[in-house]
């Protein structure tokens, strides 16, 4: 069930969706559930991967909305919110370069269902310890080949807590999990996802003021970080990701010949974030039951 400005929405589950480890399962309640195995997983290296957690169907409609993004990307001249969501575009080579689409759903109210859907939100209450979660982001990531989009690396903290007032750790255990699902393959020279396997456990770290629309900026790496620890991860389309607010990770340019889409949902304990994002409706407050 979700509070989105009053109304609910009912989640419907697919059958035999291949899980965590490539379980083949139900999705019955019991087994979207992850293991004790699963969950100390996540928290001692840092990331889970589920394989084939969505569908070829839903996969294509998420695409479709990323078309969508795509189009009207393509009539704005600048960085801002349009229909809802916040697009932030870059120049590279004189071509212009959507860096992200900050709360995606905003515009495209599929990848609001899929943000509330059970296979991501199930996992995350289990990782969080709590039947309610705000969820902070619903964010498109294109990587088109050779388009110079890089995220250094960082933990995804920094994004989160932007100094006093603007974050508390509610949980004891960074209050914070983010999802990505794949959308096209992603292979050792598309941009994938990069883990410091371990990571998780360094707390917040020191990667720099991190922004990565800031042309000053400049890479830092804490002592704790040791370039050749990095895990490249390769991943197929519906695949998805779960990963902590304090695991390194990065990845850069796509030089590949295909797209490198994936769309991120990402969820916070009550209570700990105390700021705004962009896009309207963010930061929605979801109860799983
Ligand atoms: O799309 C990507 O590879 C970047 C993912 C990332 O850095 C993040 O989700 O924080």
């Amino acid at each position: 069930m979700i509070h989105d400005c009053g109304s609910l929405l009912h989640i419907t589950i697919d059958r035999n969706t291949e899980l965590m480890d490539n379980t083949r399962v139900t999705n019955t309640l019991s087994e979207l559930r992850l293991s004790a195995q699963q969950i100390d997983e996540f928290f001692a290296t840092g990331w889970i991967t589920a394989k084939a957690l969505f569908n070829a169907d839903e996969v294509a409609k998420i695409r479709s909305c990323f078309d969508d993004l795509e189009r009207m990307a393509a009539d704005l001249q600048v960085t801002g919110l349009h229909q809802g969501s916040h697009f932030v575009l870059g120049e590279k080579d004189r071509q212009k370069v959507i860096k992200r689409v900050v709360w995606a759903g905003g515009s495209q109210p599929y990848l609001l269902q899929i943000g509330a859907d059970r296979r991501l939100t199930l996992p995350c209450s289990q990782l969080l310890g709590s039947d309610v979660l705000e969820q902070l982001l619903s964010q498109a990531h294109f990587k088109r080949p050779n388009d110079g989009v890089v995220f250094g690396w960082h933990q995804d903290i920094q994004h989160r807590d932007k100094g006093p007032g603007t974050w508390d750790d509610i949980n004891g255990r960074g209050s914070f999990v983010q999802t990505l699902i794949v959308l096209d393959e992603m292979t050792a020279d598309s941009g994938p996802l990069l883990f410091i396997p371990g990571s998780s456990r360094w707390g917040r770290v020191d990667f720099g003021a991190h922004e990565y629309d800031d042309p000053e900026y400049t890479p830092r790496t804490p002592p704790q970080f040791h370039d050749e620890d990095a895990v490249s991860i390769a991943a197929q389309p519906c695949d998805t990701l779960f990963f902590g607010p304090y695991t390194a990770h990065a990845s850069f340019e796509n030089t590949s010949q295909h797209y490198r889409r994936v769309l991120i949902n990402g969820y916070a304990s009550p209570g700990a974030n105390h700021r705004v994002y962009p896009g309207e409706g963010s930061c929605r407050e979801i109860v799983v039951d």
